[in-house]
């Protein structure tokens, strides 16, 4: 039998906790083989760090997708997070005809923005290319700083209420994705809870968990990658939210009280339970 691959997409910060250094261990930790293809390399990630260093990987892409197609290598999901530019959504685009098998799924998380606020060094272009690639995917997972920005609706951070999660899901929906994952929805003050969204059928699912009131960077990459891995172990949409979201929640627990960990959380920490919970 011949195991199913994971290719992602998305920039090495070397120091900060986010992007391949949490996707590569929580996807093999969930037993997939990774396949990594980094987009840029930065010596820490842009969220509050300053004077980082960005070497862009953009110009190796092509090759590395023209030596894979020459081998015959191709892979059972596309994953993709942050991107550094509009050419490497294109790049993405390429490499979902060129290196998946048929029946492979795309799974994009948009990862740009948060908490009202684009991350650096975006803008409005990329956010259109972004809602853009999103339409082709299978599976999205903006949270709703995301959702409202590719969509051009009203941005609200808390007091959520079902009519306009709705609407920002369908509006997502009408844009071509087929399944949509919406991260940080804030119906009580005590809880989170993640909508899961069929576009065809229009069923609607939660997953909620208790809030914590800590903001961290790269909870979003750890959510997407045990997603990601919760999917490709055969877990349904839902059971893979609720998978990644104890995952995240346990993970921010294990890091609250170190005031000198602001810029990541120890996912690590909270390996041991994601792999338990997918050996069930
Ligand atoms: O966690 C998302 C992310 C990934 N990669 C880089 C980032 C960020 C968020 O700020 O800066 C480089």
């Amino acid at each position: 039998m011949t195991d199913q691959k994971v290719l992602t997409i998305q920039d090495i910060s070397c120091m900060g906790q986010c992007s391949l250094t949490v996707a590569l261990p929580i996807i093999s930790a969930c037993g997939i083989e990774t396949v990594i293809l980094p987009s840029a390399v930065l010596s820490t990630h842009t969220g509050g760090f300053t004077g980082f260093t960005f070497r862009d990987l953009t110009e190796d892409i092509p090759g590395i997708m023209a030596h894979w197609m020459k081998e015959g290598l191709k892979f059972d999901c596309l994953y993709t997070g942050y991107l550094g530019s509009v050419l490497q959504i294109e790049y993405v685009r390429q490499l979902a005809r060129n290196v998946l098998n048929p029946g492979a799924k795309l799974i994009v998380d948009p990862a740009m923005a948060d908490n009202g606020q684009l991350y650096h060094g975006f803008d409005e272009v990329f956010v259109e290319k972004m809602a853009e690639l999103c339409g082709n995917a299978d599976i999205i997972l903006p949270n709703v700083t995301e959702a409202s920005f590719m969509t051009g609706l009203e941005c609200r951070l808390d007091r959520h209420d079902e009519e306009y999660i709705l609407s920002l899901l369908r509006a997502l929906a009408a844009r071509g994705a087929k399944k949509i994952i919406l991260k940080g929805i804030r119906y009580t003050e005590s809880e989170i809870s993640v909508a899961v969204y069929e576009s065809e059928t229009q069923v609607l699912s939660y997953y909620t968990t208790d809030y914590i009131p800590y903001l961290s960077h790269g909870t979003g990459d750890c959510y997407a990658a045990a997603f990601t891995g919760a999917i490709m172990q055969g877990r349904s949409d839902l059971e893979a939210a609720g998978i990644a979201a104890d995952f995240v929640v346990e993970s921010i627990k294990r890091t609250l009280g170190d005031e000198n960990h602001r810029y990541g959380v120890k996912f690590e920490k909270a390996l041991p339970l994601l792999v338990k919970e997918l050996n069930r």
